[in-house]
Parts: C-alpha cells; structure tokens; sequence
C-alpha cells in the first residue's frame, strides 16, 4: 500500500483537524526569536475570518476528473486528469470567476491546488489544512477569480499524488501585455516515474537518506526521464513558427524533486513574465527553474530550420526532455545547443510594478533556516511539519520571511496565497540554494486564512518541510 492511498499520515490528520492546529498547539513557544516588536501573537490568538470566494454568476465553467488512467504518452496506467498528462490545459480571461468541478475517481482522497493563483483560502486545495480531502467517489466545487493574468499550474496536494501525474497547466490571459507576440505555447516539464511514487525510506529505489539527516545522501526518486507537455524526447511537442513570429513560451516545472535547465537552439530567451508575473525583458541564453516556478520566455524566429527546446535536469542521470522549434518550409534535424550562454540569475529579474503594503520595514519577520532533521525528516526553523508552530501573522501587515539553507541541496519555498517580493522580482516560488544559501521574501498580508508555506520537492513535503502561516 503506498503512502499516498491514504492521503496524509494519521498522525498528520489528527493533528491538523483539532481546530486548524491551534487550539492543538496552545502553549506552543512563539514563533520566532526575532519578532521586530512585542506584539508577539500566541496560540491564544484566534484565527480571523477568511476571505469568501467569489460568488455570483461563473463565466468559465469546467469539470475536471481525477482517476486513474493510461493517456497516449504514457504507457504505464497512473493517475490523471482526465486520462491526459499532463491535464487538460485551463484558460481563463483576466478577472474571470471560473468553477471548477473536481470529481474524484481515485481509490484514494484528493485535492486541487491552484499554485500561484491567490485564491480564496477556502480553495486554495490543502487537505485538512483549507478543505477535507474530497473522498473517492466525491466531488467539489472549486470557484476563483482569474486575477491577476500569468502563468499557474494546478496539482493535486495531496501525499505524492502530484508524482502521478496529477497536475495540468492554467493560464490567465492577459488583457494587456507589456510585450508583444505572435501565439503562446504552454511547455510543461516534469519528472516522469514509470511507478508509483514511494516516500523516502519506504524501501523504493533510491532508499532512506543516509546518516544523521541524509547530509550526505539526499532521496531522490530514480525517475525514467523528463518529459515536456507530457512527451519524451524521442517524440517531442512541435511548435510551428513562421519566420519572423515571436513567440511566448509558457515554462511550467510541474516536476516534484528535480531542478531543470531551459535552452533554445539558436536563439535566445527574452524573459518576460516570472511565475506569472510581469518583469522587464531580460534576454539570456539559458534559465534554470525549481518546481513550482514558471518562466514565459519569448523567442523570436529568425533562423529557418528546426531548433531543439531543451529542458535537462541538473540533479540526476535521466534523460531531458526537448520541443521543436519548427520552421515552415524547413523539415532539417533539429538542431542542439552547444552552450548555456548566459544564464538568467534572481538578480536579473526587474518587476513591473510592485506589491503593495511592503515599502519600508516589515511590521513581522520570522528568521528560519532550513535543515535535515534526521534520517526522512527535513525541518523550517528546527520543526517537523506537522509538529510545527504556525507562523501568525496579522492582516495588513508588511511580512518579511529570511530563508537559510543549513543542508547541502536546494529547496523550492512556495507560499500559498500571496505573491511575495525577492529581491527586484514578484514571485510565489523561490530556490534557496543548498550550502547556506539565504533568501528573503517580503509579503503583504492581504488575504487571510490558514496558508501553507513549503518546499515544493514533494519528497522534503512530505518529510516535514512547512509550516502554516495562520492569520490571527
Ligand atoms: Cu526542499
């Protein structure tokens, strides 16, 4: 049986469903040492009233099923949406209220995360968290604005489901883009496993990380390959361009533990829009992304042939992905980079426009490292999730998280239900670099409700790696 037939550990659930954790923890020590004032919040503190999702009429309605399946890209039966991997592609204008009705056909609980898309907390899809898991046979309704436009991906949130298969692109459109091109490609990347996903330590392949807190011996799945909108590289998604069109390239790393590189053959990237949000163009020859970070890139065709897109992972063996960049008239090999070029860094990314609530000093700053805690267990701050103070916070407030990475690996830190500022960019997902790499994020608490705050490798997830940030 494995991990994720059940959803979430019992141990979790009874946790977590005496009363969104805090009444559970009362008593608990405060948050953080570094509370820039006295106004140090408690478990006495009573969680305040989410955010409604928004009701009346619904201009994008869609029924989406989750169960288990074989699409024609896979061969081995998994769980999907839809039977496509990845799911059914979702657009929706700017400001949209779209509804979603998830049917579960899985033998096992699920949900449904909009990862990026600041949602009511209601529907944001953490079990036991903002929802009871939808139990198999069940279904739920789903309702969000599509604001702001960019970039998302949603997935299942549930233990290892997002491994399966279980996650598709969804794209806001904007009304008005600050640059300028031709058509749009959705490009997702992911890690495929030809089996089902165990948890570190279960005895899969890879086995339980080594030593005091696997410093030495990270888990990793031994995946089969990388695979781009669902695809191998022997059969690569092509994209047919005219000479002259730009083209806007929509990068989704839907992977669940694998760090990816991006290159085009031939032609340069013009970063346009960081996990969905808009930045001033920046032209690179190469990108990496963690999961759950996005990238729009434009690419100008203006070199007749064929040009390999591609997407290589920079933490195992398995073979990368690839799209075709596919002139008309042109029917040559595709032709492969030689090089990265110039790498797009953090630094690189410039905004457009700016969060606000966040100028000046933060009235709230939690100082968390990240580190292994031993063997299968990876700790925010020296806790184990669900043995873990939420972060509380109050409404209003300018919010400042310092990330620093104790362990040898990276972690994608992705924050429900805001956006945040790092450095010059406005992101949801951010790699904080292995070997006391550090980031800080600064967000405006704006919308209230119980958010989770996480690694986004499934396998630090669920190894510990969040907290909740709990609105009090
Ligand atoms: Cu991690």
């Amino acid at each position: 049986m494995t991990h994720d037939t059940h959803g979430i550990p019992r141990r979790r659930a009874v946790q977590i469903l005496g009363g969104a954790g805090l009444t559970a923890l009362a008593g608990c020590s405060a948050d953080s040492p570094s509370d820039p004032d006295s106004d140090r919040l408690t478990a006495a503190d009573a969680p305040v009233e989410p955010r409604e999702p928004p009701s009346g009429p619904v201009d994008e309605s869609v029924a989406l099923t989750a169960g288990p399946g074989t699409s024609d890209r896979v061969s081995k039966s998994t769980w999907l949406y839809d039977d496509a991997f990845p799911g059914p592609e979702l657009r929706a204008a700017e400001g949209d209220v779209v509804g979603v009705s998830v049917s579960n056909d899985l033998p096992a609980p699920t949900t449904v995360h909009w990862h990026g898309l600041p949602v009511a907390n209601a529907m944001d899809g953490v079990p036991d968290v903002t929802q009871a898991p939808i139990a198999s046979g069940d279904s739920f309704e789903y309702q969000f604005r599509a604001d702001p436009p960019g970039t998302y991906f949603y997935h299942s949130h549930v233990g290892l489901q997002l491994d399966r298969g279980l996650a598709g692109p969804l794209v806001v459109e904007e009304d008005d883009a600050h640059v300028d091109y031709d058509a749009d490609q959705v490009l997702v990347v992911d890690d495929y496993l030809d089996s089902a996903p165990q948890p570190a330590g279960a005895g899969g392949d890879g086995g339980p990380m080594g030593g005091m807190g696997g410093m030495d011996d990270d888990y990793r799945p031994s995946y089969e390959r990388l695979v781009m909108n669902g695809r191998p590289a022997d059969d690569p998604p092509t994209i047919d361009v005219d000479r002259g069109d730009r083209v806007r390239l929509r990068f989704v790393n839907a992977s669940s533990a694998t760090i990816v590189r991006v290159r085009v053959a031939g032609h340069p990237l013009e970063i346009s829009h960081a996990d969905g949000r808009p930045v001033e163009p920046v032209t690179v020859d190469s990108f990496t992304f963690g999961p759950g970070e996005r990238y729009d890139a434009i690419v100008t065709a203006d070199s007749p042939g064929a040009w390999a897109i591609e997407a290589d992972s920079i933490e195992g063996p398995e073979p990368g992905a690839r799209a075709v960049l596919q002139h008309a008239d042109s029917d040559a090999t595709p032709e492969r980079s030689t090089t990265d070029g110039r790498a797009l860094q953090y630094d690189d990314l410039r905004a457009v426009g700016s969060l606000s609530g966040i100028d000046g000093s933060p009235d709230r700053e939690f100082d968390l490292t990240l580190s292994a805690a031993g063997p299968n267990a990876w700790a925010i701050g020296g806790q184990v999730y669900p043995d873990a103070d939420p972060l509380r916070i109050r409404e209003g407030e300018h919010v400042r998280i310092r990330m620093r990475n104790q362990s040898p690996v990276p972690h994608p830190m992705h924050l429900h239900g805001h956006f945040f500022r790092v450095g010059d960019a406005i992101k949801d997902t951010v790699v904080v670099p292995g070997h006391m790499g550090q980031e800080t994020i600064d967000f405006h608490a704006d919308n209230p409700g119980e958010w989770f705050f996480h690694c986004h490798n499934l396998y630090h997830l669920e190894a510990g790696m969040a907290r909740v940030v709990s609105y009090v």
